[in-house]
C-alpha cells in the first residue's frame, strides 16, 4: 500500500499542477462528484439550493469549497503517508458530523483522477496515474481506519 519516493515524487509534481489552478480544478472535481453521484450532494446543506450543472457551474460557494478540499488533500499528499495528524481531524467531522461513507471518498477520488486526466493528459501517463492512485488509495484506507475509531463503520 505503501509509496516509493519516485511515485511520491509523481504525485507531489502533479499536484503543484493542480494548484496552478486550484479553483478549477477544485470546482471541476465537485461538479463531476455532483453530477456522477447526486447522492453525494446532500451531504451539503449549503448546496441544496443547486439543481442544474449551470447553476453549479456559476456557484461561487461549490468553487470556493472546491478549494478547501483539494487544500485539505494537498496537506495531506505531502506528509507522503505521514499523514496522522492531518487526518485525524478530517475523519473526525467526516464521521460524526458530516457522515461521509467510504464509498464517497471513492468517488471523490475518482473525479480526481478524471479532472487531472482531463486538464493534464499529455503529463498523466500510467506510471503517474498509478502512482496518483496508489496514494489517494491510501488516504481512503488510512481514513477507513480512523472512521472505525470513531465508531463510524462508514
Ligand atoms: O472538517 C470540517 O468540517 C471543515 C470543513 C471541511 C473541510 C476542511 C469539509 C466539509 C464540510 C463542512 C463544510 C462547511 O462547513 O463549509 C462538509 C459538509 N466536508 C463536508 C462534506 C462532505 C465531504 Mn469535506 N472533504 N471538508 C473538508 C476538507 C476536505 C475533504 N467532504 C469530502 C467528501 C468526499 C465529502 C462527501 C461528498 C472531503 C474530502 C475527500 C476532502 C479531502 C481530504
Amino acid at each position: 500500500m505503501g509509496l516509493n519516493d519516485q511515485e511520491w515524487q509523481q504525485v507531489l509534481t502533479m499536484w503543484g499542477k493542480v494548484e496552478s489552478d486550484l479553483a478549477g480544478h477544485g470546482h471541476a472535481v465537485l461538479m463531476r462528484l455532483f453530477q456522477d453521484h447526486p447522492e453525494t450532494m446532500d451531504r451539503f446543506d449549503k448546496f441544496r439550493g443547486l439543481k442544474t450543472p449551470d447553476q453549479m457551474r456559476g456557484s461561487e460557494d461549490m468553487k470556493k469549497h472546491g478549494v478547501t478540499v483539494l487544500t485539505q488533500l494537498g496537506k495531506i499528499l505531502k506528509q507522503k503517508g505521514h499523514h496522522e495528524s492531518e487526518l485525524k481531524p478530517l475523519a473526525q467531522t467526516h464521521a460524526t458530523k458530516h457522515r461521509v461513507p467510504v464509498k464517497y471518498l471513492e468517488f471523490i477520488c475518482e473525479a480526481i483522477m478524471k479532472v487531472i486526466a482531463e486538464k493534464h493528459s499529455a503529463d498523466f501517463g500510467a506510471n503517474c496515474q498509478a502512482a496518483m492512485k496508489k496514494a489517494l488509495e491510501l488516504f481512503r484506507h488510512d481514513m477507513a481506519s480512523r472512521y472505525k475509531e470513531f465508531g463510524f463503520q462508514g
